[in-house]
């Protein structure tokens, strides 16, 4: 970052700080990862300069070629780790990969059914604030009260009964393997489009551990930055007959130009999800995960579902008389970064929240194995025991940085910005 010290060195100084931020702290945010030198090579490309609109070899502009060869990449490294018909590697996130699924399918007004963010769905699933639920007729399911796990009986109740156009499935905090088919097999009795959006579990799924929605589900949405590891941005797989549709949805639907150096980015990071290191590394995540889960249990939490299948745990820390809000402040004190987050039934508002949700991707991408998943578990507990305790946010605070040196992250980076 030499030329932006000099040319800014207030902007410098803050992504020097932010690399500091991220090398000090333990990032246990279920969404958040880590990604290579690689894909922050791709990312921050002279591709940043190019206009690209439409598809390879079918440009609104001259001087494609090398925008055609990183997206056709992107492409066909997508179709070959999913086991997809078609994508399209162009939405910038999640959030515009989802509207354009439901440009294709729906007509404003149609019938949505999909997972209530309260139990763990995603804003674009239905929610009232959202376009998803502004544009369209959204019923919602919901996890059961015994198990918080997701009520099938319910979904398919709600489907017989509204004859949804569009089913979605998939989810931000849900800790528990998703029955794809058994979805799509009730999507088949109301002859419902189904569209899974798998953000969180990508990496998972596109490892072979968690089941695939290929070949049960018509549309497949994901962000790139999760579990896979890539930067910002959104993936779209789908059946072949819905391909053009669906492009056209894309560009010129709802975006303009793509990000083509994001794009080269994802084309990298699919590349690495190629690669033989990406298995264990995803097996690794799952058994962090299971580590964290069972020290936290050992320490008397209680977990959303009673446990973890995949990276991500929701803790009911009201039921320890903290708020999600009051303990996700208490650990960012003592450099443990989580979210706050909403579990099922939930009595206090969303802002308060008597969760906080925790994952293993990106301390897993750092090296960190079960034996620290036990002190990370025991540090946690430890804060949240006493929330007000200053002295001991400041004890754990040491101990989280002598973890966090012990696993260096852009160690290269650090040394040349200085911090
Ligand atoms: N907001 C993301 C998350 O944190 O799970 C989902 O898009």
């Amino acid at each position: 970052m030499k030329i932006l010290f000099d040319v800014d060195p207030a902007v410098a100084d803050a992504i020097a700080s932010e690399t500091r931020r991220q090398n000090q702290t333990l990032e246990l945010i279920a969404s958040e990862n880590f990604v290579s030198e690689a894909v922050l090579e791709a990312t921050g490309s002279v591709f940043t300069n190019k206009y690209a609109e439409g598809y390879p070899a079918k440009r609104y502009y001259g001087g494609c070629e090398f925008a055609d060869q990183v997206e056709t990449l992107a492409r066909e490294r997508a179709m070959k780790l999913f086991g997809a018909e078609h994508v399209n590697a162009q939405p910038h996130s999640g959030s515009q990969a989802n509207i354009a699924v439901y440009m294709t399918v729906c007509k404003p007004g149609d019938t949505i059914l999909g997972m209530s963010l309260a139990h763990g769905g995603h804003l674009t699933h239905g929610h009232p604030l959202n376009f998803s639920g502004k544009m369209y007729n959204v019923k919602s399911y919901a996890v059961r009260a015994d198990t918080e796990q997701i009520d099938y009986d319910e979904l398919a109740g709600l489907a017989a009964e509204h004859k949804p156009r569009l089913i979605v499935c998939g989810a931000s905090a849900y800790p528990r393997i998703i029955d794809f088919a058994r979805i799509a097999e009730i999507a088949r009795s109301v002859k419902a489009v189904t569209m899974a959006d798998i953000a969180h579990i990508a990496g998972l799924v596109a490892a072979g551990l968690h089941p695939s929605p290929f070949p049960h589900m018509d549309f497949v949405t994901t962000t790139t930055h999760k579990t896979l590891r890539g930067p910002r941005g959104g993936l779209i797989m789908c059946r072949q007959e819905y391909a053009k549709d669906l492009d056209r949805a894309v560009f010129p639907g709802t975006q303009g130009g793509p990000l083509v150096h994001v794009i080269a980015a994802k084309a990298v990071c699919l590349w690495e999800a190629l690669q033989p290191g990406f298995v264990p590394y995803q097996r690794q995540i799952l058994a962090n995960a299971s580590a964290l889960a069972r020290t936290l249990l050992e320490e008397g939490f209680r977990l959303v579902s009673g446990g973890t299948d995949n990276h991500l745990m929701l803790v009911d820390v009201f039921s320890r008389g903290v708020t999600g809000k009051d303990a996700e402040q208490a650990l960012e004190r003592a450099n443990i970064t989580v979210n706050k987050n909403a579990i099922p039934f939930d009595k206090n508002p969303p802002m308060v929240a008597s969760g906080i949700r925790i994952g293993t991707p990106a301390i897993t991408s750092r090296g960190l194995k079960e034996e620290e998943m036990t002190e990370i578990g025991r540090l946690i507990s430890r804060v949240l025991r006493a929330p007000a305790d200053g002295t001991v946010q400041q004890q754990v605070r040491q101990a989280v940085l002598a973890l966090t040196a012990k696993f260096p992250l852009y160690a290269a980076r650090m040394a040349a910005s200085g911090v």
